[in-house]
């Protein structure tokens, strides 16, 4: 007794449903070796999440950086689709980072959502654009953005939000797994295999590889991966080396060595360019095609 016909139903029913989800993807690896979920759609439910986090009371941070034709190119559609996918019924606050902060859009936001824009030095190489974000971040993190935000996620500007990407995605640290590299084995996988790079991994090290497009966490989280990677970019710098993949191999390295909370699917983050995959069921970032001639002059 005590509990009323409806609200044993209700538990029944959604017991039921924990049950049946727990069974919905045998297609896909849904937990890794150290325990941590990797959440492919039909693995949570959206409605839960979203209660959870209603009630911590959270403000969520997104973070974007468009330098030069990034921002004309991309940032607008970054941004309108995030308004419609993005954490949609939280407190949401978009960071961006820009040498030109009078040419951001305007975009209409929902209640509880705000947009601030922070000005960036524009860096000569697109390399060194792409890696500095690691300290502009640690220095944001450290700043405003860290004490008006409980998590935060920091994406590349170049993709847009096709469907919900929600609060089922919070943890203490997330990493993404990569579109192009999810199924491949681990001798394949593209990390940095110089030894004398911070961000070396040995054969026979490394557990995914994750793309450096999303990747979030905590604020305390956060500023540990942001410190750890602008300190290991800059140890390298002074030895005049540059990692494979710059920014992403160094959060390679890190996520190896403290491993992530929560693990996305690449259903997260996809690249139209792969094509159909029976296990890519709800895209919720589509990449934006690879337009390196006309970007990386
Ligand atoms: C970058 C490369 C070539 C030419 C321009 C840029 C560029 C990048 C730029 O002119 N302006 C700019 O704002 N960015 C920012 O850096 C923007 O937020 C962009 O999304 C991010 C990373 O550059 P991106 O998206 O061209 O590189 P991807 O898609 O190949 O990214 C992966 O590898 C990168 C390192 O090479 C990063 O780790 C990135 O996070 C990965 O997704
Ligand atoms: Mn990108």
């Amino acid at each position: 007794m005590g509990v009323c016909p409806s609200a044993r139903m209700a538990m029944l029913r959604d017991n039921f449903t924990g049950l049946l989800r727990l069974w919905d993807r045998p297609d896909v690896l849904t937990c890794t070796s150290w325990g941590a979920p990797i959440i492919w759609d039909g693995t949570f439910d959206p409605a839960v999440a979203q209660q959870e986090a209603l009630q911590q009371n959270l403000t969520i941070g997104l973070t974007v950086f468009a330098v030069g034709r990034y921002l004309e190119k991309y940032l607008a559609r970054f941004l309108e689709t995030a308004e419609q996918h993005f954490m949609v019924g939280q407190r949401v606050v978009y960071y961006v980072f820009t040498e030109l902060p009078a040419a951001v859009p305007r975009v209409a936001l929902g209640p509880g959502r705000g947009l601030r824009v922070e000005r960036v030095v524009r860096e000569r190489r697109w390399q060194d654009v792409s890696m500095q974000r690691m300290r502009t971040l640690h220095e944001a993190l450290h700043g405003r953005l860290g004490r008006e935000a409980h998590f935060v996620f920091c994406m590349d500007v170049d993709q847009h939000f096709r469907s919900s990407f929600g609060p089922e995605a919070l943890a203490e640290s997330v990493a993404q797994l990569h579109a192009w590299h999810y199924h491949r084995p681990r001798w394949l996988l593209p990390y940095e295999r110089d030894a004398r790079s911070a961000a070396a991994v040995a054969p026979g090290e490394g557990d995914f590889y994750y793309h450096a497009a999303v990747f979030g966490g905590s604020v305390a989280a956060l500023r540990g991966l942001t410190g750890h990677c602008a300190r290991a970019l800059q140890r390298d710098r002074e030895r005049g080396l540059e990692a494979r993949w710059h920014d992403e191999s160094h959060l390679n390295k890190f996520f190896w060595l403290h491993k992530p909370a929560k693990v996305l699917s690449p259903e997260f983050c996809w690249s139209p360019d792969i094509g159909w995959r029976a296990e890519i069921r709800r895209p919720r970032l589509l990449w934006a095609p690879k337009e390196y001639a006309l970007v990386r002059d």
